[in-house]
């Protein structure tokens, strides 16, 4: 039986948008937060962004997702949460409750920033029996907040951070969104991680500068989504898009770059910001792990890694941790 979804926390409102903004964007070099990519087109975008033949982060983690799914359940024994940072699609939460060796029901927490995003899961997750689902549109940290104040049934919470949504932290913030997980969850809860690896740089920009330009596209939209939350007036086709390999930070960072002078203004925080021809707004850092680099990160916020599973042909893993 489904059940339909519950909505917890109203969308991040323009004041905070516009703090971000007038914060980010006098720092030096610019940037802009990558989690304003995701208003509803930028959602579809990346999704469209997903199916690319360049970019394996999904298919890689779908296909180790459907090889070891049954694994992951019977190790953590009578499910009855599933908590999932950065739901996107639903679609793998969706693989891994319909694992035939799952057993009772299961309150699926829902936590991202997408409104767009949590509604297409909650649609995917419907018909999935014995799975109620509730959605936090919110940060990591205040929807994890949300969920640890929900009563614990007995059973085990698997929590999910899958589709490399860790690497677009920092390594502090990576860290630090790790151990607020570890708080939101008790001993033998088990978190499961899906990570893109390193791999050759050829391969990272033709999955961050696709040839259809998909990836440019999700990439000006945040100035789109700018214009229209904050009365900006971006011109989106004076700005290129730029995907480059830091190899020494070990993460391909996106860029939007003024193809000529630009003076913008800014409606909401009553600003003007010019940029010189050639400069850039740093948008996105993707961060690339190896397999060793993952375990030792994680079982530093008191995790114990029980399983690692890698994909060799996109260069990804999925690794399975207990809570200690
Ligand atoms: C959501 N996140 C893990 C994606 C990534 O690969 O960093 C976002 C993305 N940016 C460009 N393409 C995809």
């Amino acid at each position: 039986m489904s059940h339909p979804p519950i909505l917890t926390k109203p969308r991040a409102d323009t004041a905070r948008i516009a703090a971000d903004v007038e914060y980010y964007l006098q720092l030096w070099p610019r940037q802009l937060p990558s989690r304003y990519f995701y208003d509803a087109l930028g959602s579809a975008l990346f999704e469209a962004i997903c199916r690319l033949p360049w970019y394996g982060v999904t298919r890689a983690e779908e296909r180790l997702l459907q090889a070891h799914r049954d694994e992951i359940v019977e190790r953590a024994g009578r499910i009855s949460r599933i908590v999932e940072l950065g739901s996107g699609s639903g679609d793998k939460l969706r693989t891994l409750a319909l694992s035939p060796v799952r057993t009772g029901t299961v309150a699926a927490h829902l936590i991202d920033v997408s409104p767009a995003a949590l509604a297409a899961a909650a649609h995917v997750l419907a018909d999935v029996p014995r799975l109620s689902v509730v959605t936090h549109e919110a940060e990591y940290e205040d929807g994890l907040d949300l969920f640890a104040r929900e009563p614990r049934e007995i059973g085990t919470t698997l929590a999910l951070f899958l589709g490399s949504n860790i690497g677009n932290f920092d390594r502090p913030g990576a860290e630090s969104r790790l151990r607020n997980l570890r708080m939101a969850l008790a001993r033998h809860d088990r978190f499961v991680i899906g990570v893109d690896l390193v791999k050759p740089e050829p391969a990272l920009m033709l999955a961050y500068d696709d040839p259809l330009g998909v990836t440019a596209a999700f990439n000006r939209n945040l100035l789109v989504h700018l214009n229209r939350e904050l009365g900006a007036n971006f011109d989106p086709q004076a700005f290129a898009h730029r995907a480059l390999w830091n190899e020494s930070e070990s993460r391909v960072e996106m860029h939007l770059v003024a193809t000529t002078l630009q003076q913008v203004h800014i409606d909401t925080l009553n600003l003007d910001v010019r940029f010189e021809a050639g400069e850039a707004i740093w948008t996105e850092s993707s961060y690339k792990y190896t397999p060793h680099d993952i375990v030792t990160m994680v079982e530093r916020a008191s995790f114990r890694s029980e399983a690692q599973w890698i994909d060799d042909a996109d260069g990804f893993a999925l690794t399975l941790f207990r809570a200690v």
